[in-house]
């Protein structure tokens, strides 16, 4: 089971690193290696677990986190309505690209944190609105999935790590809350 003290943190030149296409056909570790970040972001907003092992709450996760040069993420982005509580997103993709985004950007209204940054980096983190990303799927067939709002940030967030970028590297450093106009906030 994964835990924090996998997860590596800023400073760490892995953070740094443009990480490597995964081979397809899958292999059986690089399988298990998705089902482990999932099932760390599972434990991570189950409350039992999380206080158990000590586990701060994600809704992302990029294999270089865990110091592992691959790109392979994983999402689990819960539902926010108790009627429905099937999550609003739960993959793991490998070779994730973006194919195609909207013009409109967009932010997160409380800005955005790490699993790998341990402190508060307050701003807007401008990404785009809206992303069509193309991936491989656990079973190894290719897909391609149109996402906004929160799981659109979220896929960018992951999507980046896997480029080396970090989400402070998109706040403004001389005015961190300044906006363009026609930016949609996402409270
Ligand atoms: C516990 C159990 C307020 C502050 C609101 C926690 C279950 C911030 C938001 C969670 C903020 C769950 C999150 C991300 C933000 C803030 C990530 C809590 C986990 C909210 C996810 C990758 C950025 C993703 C919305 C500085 C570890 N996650 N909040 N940003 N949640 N979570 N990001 N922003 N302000 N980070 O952090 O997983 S994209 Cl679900
Ligand atoms: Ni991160």
């Amino acid at each position: 089971m994964l835990t924090m003290k996998d997860i590596i943190r800023e400073g760490n030149p892995t953070l740094r690193a443009v990480c490597d296409e995964v081979p397809v056909p899958l292999t059986a570790e690089d399988i298990q290696l998705g089902k482990d970040m999932l099932e760390f972001l599972h434990n991570s907003q189950d409350p039992e677990m999380a206080e158990k092992y000590e586990l701060r709450g994600g809704v992302g996760l990029a294999a270089p986190q865990l110091d592992i040069k691959k790109r392979i993420i994983a999402l689990l982005v819960p539902s926010n309505n108790p009627e429905k509580p099937e999550p609003i997103l739960e993959t793991v993709m490998y070779n994730p690209k973006i194919v195609s985004h909207s013009v409109q950007d967009a932010c997160l209204a409380d800005g955005e944190g790490c699993l790998s940054v341990d402190r508060e980096v307050p701003g807007y983190v401008v990404r785009h609105a809206r992303v069509t990303v193309a991936y491989t799927d656990m079973n190894g067939e290719t897909q391609k999935i149109r996402l906004k709002n929160y799981p659109a940030i979220v896929v960018q967030h992951e999507i980046d790590h896997l480029n080396g970028v970090m989400f402070y590297d998109h706040i403004n450093a001389k005015n961190p809350f300044s906006l363009d106009k026609d930016v949609l906030v996402l409270e």
